[in-house]
């Protein structure tokens, strides 16, 4: 039968701490689901960009990393109920058998909903993590090399640095 995994993340911007991590993902299973959380935030400071553009960031990045795995983008709104949570998430995914994060939050809910989480090790969590990058967006120092190349050019594309100073 065909394993899956979901990994869910805002992925606000998608960096390459999370290329890393589809990378030891995909050895694991047959197949992901790559769930973008908070699909309905966007326009802030936490969440600059929107669900479609974070959707552009991983396809394009995923699609360069020229791997085999089938990967499903699934946009996952927020919902203001911790407790049914894990049932919004799996009426908007494909049946998953491993749901990967290293949220506190996001790993207790599922941990108590009886679904197997794993969590990955940090990669350079110094620099990769999307505060820091947004920080560096806001302040105007370098963030180019901390992103897949892609994603630098759907940032582009959208205006985004404007948008993430705007914001800020
Ligand atoms: O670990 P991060 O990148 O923050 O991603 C986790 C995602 O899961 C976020 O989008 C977060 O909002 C979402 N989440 C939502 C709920 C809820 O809506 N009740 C609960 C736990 C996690």
């Amino acid at each position: 039968m065909t394993t899956r995994g979901l990994v869910i993340g805002r992925f606000q911007p998608f960096h390459a701490g999370h290329a890393h991590l589809v990378k030891e993902i995909v050895n694991d299973v047959d197949e992901l689901v790559f769930g973008i959380g908070s699909a309905g935030d966007s326009h802030t400071v936490r969440n600059p960009f929107t669900a479609g553009e974070r959707i552009m960031m991983a396809t394009k990045s995923i699609e360069a990393m020229d791997i085999e795995t089938t990967v499903y983008t699934v946009p996952i709104e927020d919902l203001n109920r911790n407790s049914v949570w894990v049932s919004h998430v799996e009426s908007m995914s494909p049946r998953f058998d491993i749901a990967y994060s290293n949220n506190p939050l996001v790993v207790r809910l599922f941990t108590e909903s009886g679904v197997e989480v794993r969590q990955t090790p940090m990669y350079n969590r110094d620099v990769l993590k999307g505060s820091e990058i947004r920080e560096r967006m806001v302040e105007g120092e370098a963030w180019e090399p901390h992103v897949p190349d892609a994603v630098v050019e759907v940032i582009e594309e959208i205006d985004g640095i404007q948008r993430v100073q705007a914001v800020s």
